[in-house]
């Protein structure tokens, strides 16, 4: 919608209510109340449409979250079944519920191999939460107390509750809650475009890994819990580790007995390609954190898949594990993952993913690497991003100043597509049910817009 048109009236009571009265996520309410909020009010495919009747496609599945696309009959009706048959119970004191028991063994068929128990939080940043205390209960059941100290990644994305901003590694979520907790620790991350200078890809990600095993020897093995890491990372800047990188991490956990659990919030559920990032990037973690496309964002759901190590020493213990969530497996959000997970499987959407619809998504995707504008493409499955920069031979980028990244992004709304910047990283993660056409027409709208931005900032 352009700020100048003009808008409905019921368009601008939204706006006016909302301003008055919601605090929005990562969000300027300064700007926002100025602009007023864009209202999505209908969503079908992959499409999003306004209260202006503005359509839009949607480049992001949400916030890389819609595997199956909007507005799936088998997903209401999953929903709305449970809503009339057991709208709520909870699974405190020995008590369960069919939906949720389907699901935990659902999960156990797809998950990577050895990770067959599963806790259910309501959202990514709970499921890291409820991860971390695992990671520490563990510890202490072993009668190793001091082994207390995490570390993960600069630029890692693990969500923003206390613990979840404090594993993340974007500084800028920090300073306002006064971020990190101690305890937690940040090692270099395998951005080759943005970092890595001269090396070569490979070089720049061993190099990465290593400061992993220089972190574990500063701080003590006895006094490392665990290294917490996305398989890709995802709101980091879609940061896609080079061969070699994940084995070296491996052979460093393994080495100095630290756990890895592994953030699959935004790789599980076939946006790679497979199941899970795990299993394209051949990683075995000790545990894994999901959420998203677990029920393609129709209803709130995480959940935190535990490995045989750390699932033993919790389920054979006399002691209570004292942690869980009101809604923890509630029955309306596991019957809707689990009707997504069946869905995903009966239109083969991972194998897709992996073969046809993810071939053709990267095709596209490379085709943009020619522009004048454009440093790299790359992308994995149905992940895909575009390095806008000032210069494709040295990778020299605009000064923050340009905005380039934004300048796109508002280009991508003004045309009717919603592509994610990060930074001047221009990033997809499309539904998986996303068809070739659809695809075409994605494409020539992002070239269109990065032609539109090129223009703006005189680069041809
Ligand atoms: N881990 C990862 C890897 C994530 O990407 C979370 C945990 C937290 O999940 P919840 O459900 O608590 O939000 C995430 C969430 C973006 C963006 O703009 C990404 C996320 C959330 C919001 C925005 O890229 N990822």
């Amino acid at each position: 919608m352009s700020p100048t048109a003009a808008i409905s009236n019921q368009t601008k009571r939204w706006q006016e209510m909302d301003a008055a009265h919601h605090l929005h996520p990562f969000t300027t309410h300064k700007d926002l109340a100025q602009k007023g909020a864009r209202i999505i009010t209908h969503a079908e495919g992959i499409y999003l449409y306004d209260s202006e009747g503005n359509r839009l496609i949607d480049g992001m599945a949400g916030l890389w979250c819609v595997q199956v696309g909007y507005g799936r009959e088998e997903l209401a009706q999953a929903g709305y079944k449970a809503l009339k048959e057991l709208s709520y119970y909870n699974n405190f004191f020995q008590t369960t519920n069919p939906y949720v028991a389907e699901l935990s063994q659902k999960l156990a068929e797809i998950c990577p191999a050895g990770i067959d128990r599963f806790f259910f939080a309501n959202s990514g940043s709970e499921g890291n939460d409820s991860a971390v205390k695992i990671i520490r209960y563990f510890w202490n059941l072993q009668g190793k107390p001091d082994k207390k100290l995490f570390i993960a990644r600069k630029k890692a994305y693990h969500g923003v509750t206390m613990i979840a901003a404090s594993l993340s590694g974007l500084t800028h979520m920090h300073p306002q809650a006064d971020l990190p907790l101690p305890g937690f620790f940040h090692v270099e991350c395998p951005d080759w475009f943005a970092e890595g200078g001269d090396m070569t890809p490979e070089e720049y990600g061993l190099k990465t890994a290593r400061s992993l095993e220089d972190k574990i020897l500063e701080l003590g093995a006895d006094n490392v819990a665990a290294f917490v890491a996305e398989p890709i990372q995802g709101a980091g800047g879609l940061i896609i580790p080079p061969k070699g990188y994940w084995d070296e991490i491996q052979r460093i956990c393994r080495k100095y007995d630290v756990l890895l659990h592994l953030d699959e919030v935004i790789c599980g559920f076939g946006r790679t390609g497979s199941w899970f990032g795990a299993q394209t990037l051949g990683i075995e973690p000790d545990m894994i954190n999901m959420a998203k496309g677990l029920s393609s964002g129709y209803q709130p759901i995480a959940a935190v898949g535990l490995g045989k190590r750390v699932g033993d020493a919790i389920f054979n213990s006399d002691n209570e594990w004292s942690h869980g969530f009101t809604y923890s497996g509630h029955p309306v959000a596991a019957a809707v993952a689990l009707a997504n997970l069946e869905l995903m499987q009966k239109e083969k959407l991972v194998e897709k993913a992996g073969g046809a619809t993810g071939n053709y998504f990267q095709k596209k995707l490379a085709e943009l690497a020619a522009h004048p504008l454009v440093g790299e493409t790359r992308g994995v499955g149905l992940l895909g991003a575009i390095e806008l920069v000032k210069n494709k031979t040295t990778r020299e980028k605009f000064d923050d100043s340009v905005d380039a990244g934004t300048r796109c992004r508002n280009h991508c709304f003004s045309n009717g597509l919603v592509m994610r910047a990060i930074g001047d990283t221009m990033v997809l993660s499309p539904p998986l049910t996303i068809t070739e056409s659809e695809m075409d027409e994605l494409f020539d709208l992002a070239r269109r817009c990065i032609d539109l931005t090129a223009k703006d900032l005189g680069v041809s």
